[in-house]
């Protein structure tokens, strides 16, 4: 079975949000048989559109009361890791020069342990507790 993306426009939607959702859904559906692309809308359709549809003998699209983005729909990057065997330096240096302030910690069967951040290993570094053991 095909998996759904939903094609909307703005929330109080006029004539053109709701006819360009029907319109580019209809038009992906027809060149890309990947997904099944659904039109929605995202708030209540007004008397104009409700009119328009009505000429056309199209269906008022579902109507998604509560959409809202969740953390699935946002882009990231492979996340970078280090190993509990890595060395103080080394995951200050991919801290420090990656993105972020925390970096996950991952196990020998690359599963997550915890987290580590820059205030996890600060007071460490000032105490200077890693450089005697580290040498
Ligand atoms: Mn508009």
């Amino acid at each position: 079975m095909k998996e759904n993306v939903f094609i909307f426009g703005h929330k109080n939607p006029d004539t053109d949000s709701v006819c360009s959702a029907i319109a580019y859904a209809n038009l992906k559906n027809a060149i890309d048989p990947t997904y099944q692309y659904i039109p929605i809308i995202i708030g209540d359709i007004n008397k104009e559109t409700e009119f328009v549809l009505k000429q056309v003998d199209l269906q008022k699209p579902m109507y998604y009361k509560h959409l809202k983005p969740q953390i699935l729909d946002m882009i990231f990057e492979a996340p970078k890791v280090v190993t509990e065997s890595a060395s103080i330096m080394e995951t200050l240096d991919k801290i420090t020069n990656d993105y972020g302030r925390v970096l996950p910690v991952i196990g020998s069967h690359n599963h997550l342990i915890g987290v580590v951040s820059i205030s996890d290993i600060l007071p460490l570094y000032m105490s200077g507790w890693f450089i005697e053991i580290e040498t």
